[in-house]
């Protein structure tokens, strides 16, 4: 092992450690700073509320999709609270898992006192003026759909503006797994990439949604599945030499996703997780707003590896996780070197 890879293993799991995210994360918490105000106040507001935090862990198939969409307040990074506009209570909704060529019933009740809100598959072939039309509050929309495509695709509510309830957080990702399944188990995870647009903490020391931002398409955040930073404290975990598949869904609204993982090559990446979509040796994908990407590789060392967008002007505004290979342990201290 020469020097300049000895010198990038070191910067890499120093990127981890609670010292050495300093690079990269030092631009967070310059945009934390900012936008977080008076962090005491906001700290004691956002606290009463849940974290918008979730698992990466890909559900079992159900071809049953049952859908609410309540207004709520959470908590989408450390002091900050947010009402989000949601299904099932968080931003992103839940990650979905159905199969391909078998029914879905699915049903949406919207429970909202004041707003419509709607549906769109993008795993489904269906007519938008009868299916994706507007549930009004107290309503509820049924229908059964049949997924003929395999792959990550988005689900999110199409309710004019479209742009205000994807930003607010009405969107998420659907896993329609091959008819005859992947060709080899994984360790697999779903992401989604999103962004978030703050207005400035309202009385309630609440955040909602800044729709001058999200039309401007400059994001405070730039996150993965809904909360900042979340799997830097939570690292998706594998084995070393174990095959990882991850489901990635860019939701936007805006904002292009480079997707990386520092540290590790995709021996398979598939454009919109269609097994017959193959790539190979890919370093970075490009997953546009509203498409998805699967990507598979095996990571034979022990160690900290993250993945980010590597369109660094977002990743450090919260795009940054870690996948945990093995039992590694984090060095105290360490500095950024080479490679990134
Ligand atoms: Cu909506």
């Amino acid at each position: 092992m020469n020097t300049t890879r000895r010198g990038f293993l070191k910067g890499t799991a120093g990127a981890v450690g609670a010292a050495a995210l300093m690079s990269l994360q030092g631009h967070t918490d310059q945009v934390l700073a900012n936008i977080v105000g008076d962090p005491k106040k906001a700290y004691a507001q956002a606290g009463t509320y849940p974290a918008n935090m979730m698992g990466a862990e890909l559900p079992p198939v159900s071809q049953e999709i049952t859908l609410e969409t309540p207004h709520n307040i959470r908590e989408i990074a450390p002091g900050v609270a947010y009402e989000l506009w949601s299904f099932n209570g968080t931003g992103p909704g839940p990650h979905l898992h159905v199969k391909e060529g078998e029914l879905v019933k699915f049903s949406m009740t919207n429970p909202d006192d004041h707003m419509q809100h709607s549906i769109d598959f993008h795993a489904a072939q269906l007519a938008w003026e009868k299916y994706y039309q507007a549930v009004n509050p107290g309503e509820t929309h049924a229908f059964d759909w049949t997924p003929n495509f395999p792959g990550v695709f988005m689900y999110h509510c199409g309710t004019p503006p479209v742009l205000a309830h994807i930003g607010n957080g009405m969107h998420g990702a659907i896993v329609v797994q091959p008819k005859d399944g992947w060709p080899e188990p994984a360790r697999e995870y779903v992401l989604v990439q999103s962004e978030w647009y703050l207005g400035d903490p309202e009385a309630d020391g609440v955040r909602r949604g800044n729709t001058q931002k999200m039309t401007a398409g400059t994001p405070d955040m730039v996150v993965f599945n809904g909360y900042l930073n979340q799997y830097q404290a939570n690292p998706l975990v594998a084995d070393p030499g174990e095959l990882i598949r991850l489901h990635v869904c860019n939701c936007g609204p805006t904002v292009w996703s480079a997707f990386h993982v520092i540290g590790a090559i995709f021996e398979a990446a598939y454009a919109d997780g269609n097994p017959l979509n193959k790539q190979v040796g890919m370093q970075t994908v490009t997953i546009p707003p509203g498409g998805g990407y699967t990507v598979e590789m095996r990571i034979p060392d022990e160690g900290f590896y993250p993945f980010v967008t590597h369109s660094f002007a977002y990743t450090g505004r919260g795009a940054l996780g870690i996948i945990k290979v093995g039992n590694p342990t984090m060095p105290e201290t360490t500095q950024m070197s080479g490679g990134h």
